[in-house]
C-alpha cells in the first residue's frame, strides 16, 4: 500500500484539502564484510550519502558490530542509483563492500 498525505490548500481563504501520493521509501543497507577498510566505508557514507564525518563513523561502526545498517532512506530510483554508485566505487578500489535496498 502506498502512503497518502492530506495537505491544506495554501491559498488564503481556501479550505480545500487534497490527497497527494507520496512515493514508497527504501532504506539503503550497508552490509559488513571482513575486508573493506573502515576508512573507505566512512568515505562512502560522506560522499554518496552526505553524512558528516562523525555520523559516518558511527554508522560504519554500527555496521561493523551488527552486520548491517541504514546508510539512508530514499525513493526507489534514488536508492537503486546509490547502490550502483557504492558497488562501482568499491569495485574500482578493490573492496568487496555490498549494499542492498529494503522497502520501509
Ligand atoms: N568490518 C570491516 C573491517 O573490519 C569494516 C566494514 C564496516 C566493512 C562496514 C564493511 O559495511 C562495512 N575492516
Amino acid at each position: 500500500m502506498s502512503a497518502t498525505k492530506t495537505i491544506e490548500n495554501e491559498l488564503p481563504g481556501v479550505k480545500e484539502r487534497s490527497k497527494v501520493e507520496e512515493p514508497p521509501l527504501y532504506e539503503v543497507l550497508l552490509l559488513n564484510d571482513d575486508y573493506t577498510t573502515m576508512d573507505f566505508v566512512i568515505a562512502v557514507l560522506e560522499v554518496i550519502f552526505h553524512k558528516s564525518e562523525i555520523l559516518a563513523t558511527e554508522i560504519m561502526l554500527n555496521v561493523h558490530k551488527k552486520g548491517k545498517g541504514v546508510a539512508g532512506v530514499y525513493p526507489r530510483d534514488v536508492a537503486e542509483t546509490k547502490v550502483a554508485m557504492v558497488h562501482d566505487w568499491a569495485r574500482q578500489e578493490g573492496h568487496p563492500l555490498r549494499c542492498t535496498i529494503n522497502k520501509v
